[in-house]
């Protein structure tokens, strides 16, 4: 049997990246959490992650250029799993598909499932399959952003990848960057993920309806995601009783 000594050295060894050394022993004694904080040069793929980071700012800021060229908005979704983020796309196309022609970009790693849904809408809609990425990035959009420009779209919705941390990091050249987040995730999701919500120039906190029952103060939410980022814009929503709807238009300038 390995001795705890050895073991608590053990795992200093392996992790490798505790800077300065931490006793385990001591600090797993105390009352409060160990927290070990990876300094940069610790995550190796570091140098590979920024050029990836400028290429694909770069390629958004193109992207950007040739929606303004065309004139067409472009509204990024952001959010978990589960969050929101098709019902949200498929009450906004709903509303809004006499004053604008829609299409829509749908991003998950594997399924079609996002775009199925939204083509029952009647509106174009393309599947993004990112296999392992966990994001769409701004080539990508490109790419399907012109196959969306011969059904002569002048508002592209897109739904990103559903996870609150990397779609953060890549912006694809959207006018709006929205985040959503329900109610059914708890109380600390926001301040949890403040990251995303410094990214986002609006912020949806969904399925109001569901308030009650998870025992959630929405308003605690909006304050939440004010203090993460005091220009965002917050906007409640529930997409099964369409509450919030007509402001989250508003907040997307549509
Ligand atoms: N109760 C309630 N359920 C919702 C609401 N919005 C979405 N849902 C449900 O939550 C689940 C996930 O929604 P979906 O739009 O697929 O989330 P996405 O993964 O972020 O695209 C589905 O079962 C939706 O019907 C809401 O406002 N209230
Ligand atoms: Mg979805």
């Amino acid at each position: 049997m390995v001795p705890l000594n050895d073991f608590a050295s053990a795992s200093l060894t392996i992790a490798g990246v505790i800077n300065p050394p931490v006793d385990f022993l001591s600090v797993l004694t105390v009352t409060k959490p160990l927290i070990i904080k990876a300094d940069e040069d610790e995550v190796l793929d570091i140098e590979l992650e920024e050029d990836f980071i400028k290429a694909n700012e770069k390629m958004a800021e193109l992207n950007r250029r040739s929606f303004d060229r065309h004139r067409i908005k472009v509204v990024d979704f952001m959010g978990s799993i589960g969050a929101g983020k098709t019902s949200l796309i498929e009450k906004l196309v709903e509303s809004l598909k006499k004053k604008y022609k829609v299409g829509v970009i749908a991003g998950d790693t594997s399924t079609a499932i996002d775009a199925e849904r939204i083509a029952k809408h009647g509106v174009p809609s393309i599947q993004i399959n990112t296999g392992r990425e966990c994001h769409l990035d701004a080539p990508l959009v490109r790419k399907a952003s012109k196959k969306l420009l011969r059904h002569g779209v002048n508002l592209i919705l897109i739904e990103n990848v559903g996870n609150l941390i990397c779609p953060a990091e890549f912006p694809l050249g959207a006018h709006k960057r929205v985040v959503v987040v329900s109610v059914t995730e708890g109380e600390y999701m926001i301040k949890k993920k403040g990251d995303i919500f410094r990214a986002a120039d609006v912020g949806v906190i969904n399925k109001k309806d569901m308030s009650g029952p998870m025992g959630i103060d929405v308003s605690e939410l909006v304050k939440d995601a004010l203090n993460a980022n005091p220009k965002i814009k917050a906007v409640v929503t529930s997409t099964r009783t369409g509450e919030g709807i007509p402001e989250l238009i508003e907040a997307l300038d549509l």
